[in-house]
């Protein structure tokens, strides 16, 4: 265990070499690392229900659980990539919650670009892509009761070292380094994420700030007007992407001539182009 009691961490990932890149208010303020732990996601949620401070960052080295959306999995060799999930306790109504994803792709989106990672999109509503490649992936869960949000975790797997992939995600997957042929320095783009991340979440609280961080994601879209098939547990819907809305669903016009809208939690997107 480290000096400062905000950092915890006896493991690989060294929080006081993250802290030192940090220029945050509140991101970061307690940071805990793993060199194994179940689901960041998890022990974030643990650690809002024991009352840590809204900013604290859980980072691990190697999940077992590792999970996306709709218990499918996560995978990430160890030492290789980053597992992260920030606790949030933002002031704002539940149904606005999805903003926060919105908010970490563009903040993934921007810490990419300064690293010149080339042609990196982000395709509704949780991935951030190069080509149809996914680079990294976005997990919110958000804990609240009748009175509103509790805590959000927002949790952000990036593949940053891994060379190659394996089993199912051989050939769908990027990293920086297979995307740049450049090995990157794992606690520095952490660092460099949480940077980046710190404005857009404030900007999630307010229908103003909201606004013009989805004007940044509608410029970094994937499938802005592009033509898409939105996958339902009910059926597909064909159509063009015409724009977000405030609550971070898309809209789109369908083939046959309807405006619909879908809400990220129901609906997986397919590219048709
Ligand atoms: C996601 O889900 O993309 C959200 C992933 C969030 C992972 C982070 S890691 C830290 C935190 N702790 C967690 O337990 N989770 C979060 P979804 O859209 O459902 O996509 C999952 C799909 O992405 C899988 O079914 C695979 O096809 C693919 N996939 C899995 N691992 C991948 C990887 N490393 N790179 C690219 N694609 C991957």
């Amino acid at each position: 265990m480290r000096s400062d009691p905000n950092l915890m961490s006896n493991t690989v990932i060294d929080p006081e070499r993250i802290c030192s890149f940090l220029n945050t208010r509140y991101l970061g303020s307690k940071i805990v690392c793993f060199d194994v732990t179940e689901s960041t996601n998890t022990s974030a949620r643990e650690f809002g229900n024991m009352g840590y401070p809204s900013g604290t960052v859980v980072l691990a080295d190697r999940q077992t659980g590792g999970r996306g959306r709709r218990e499918r999995k996560w995978e990430s060799k160890p030492g290789e990539n980053m597992l992260m999930s920030v606790l949030l306790r933002p002031s704002v109504r539940s149904e606005v919650a999805p903003r926060f994803t919105i908010a970490a792709a563009v903040g993934v989106y921007r810490a990419m670009v300064m690293h010149a990672v080339r042609d990196v999109r982000i395709k509704w509503p949780n991935d951030i892509v190069i080509g149809h490649k996914k680079l990294a992936g976005i997990l919110l869960e958000c804990s609240a009761t009748v009175d509103g949000i509790k805590h959000l975790t927002v949790g952000i797997g990036l593949n940053v070292n891994t060379e190659t992939f394996d089993g199912d995600i051989r050939d769908t997957a990027v990293s920086m380094l297979s995307a740049t042929g450049r090995r990157m320095d794992r606690e520095q783009v952490t660092a460099d994420v949480l940077n980046q991340l710190e404005p857009l979440f404030d900007m999630c609280e307010t229908d103003t700030g909201f606004s013009e961080l989805m004007e940044e994601y509608t410029r970094a879209s994937a499938v802005y007007g592009k033509r898409v098939t939105i996958v339902q547990e009910t059926g597909t819907r064909q159509g063009t992407v015409t724009g977000f809305d405030a609550l971070g669903r898309i809209e789109m016009d369908s083939d046959t001539g309807e405006h619909l809208v879908f809400d990220s939690g129901d609906v997986s997107l397919r590219y048709d182009f």
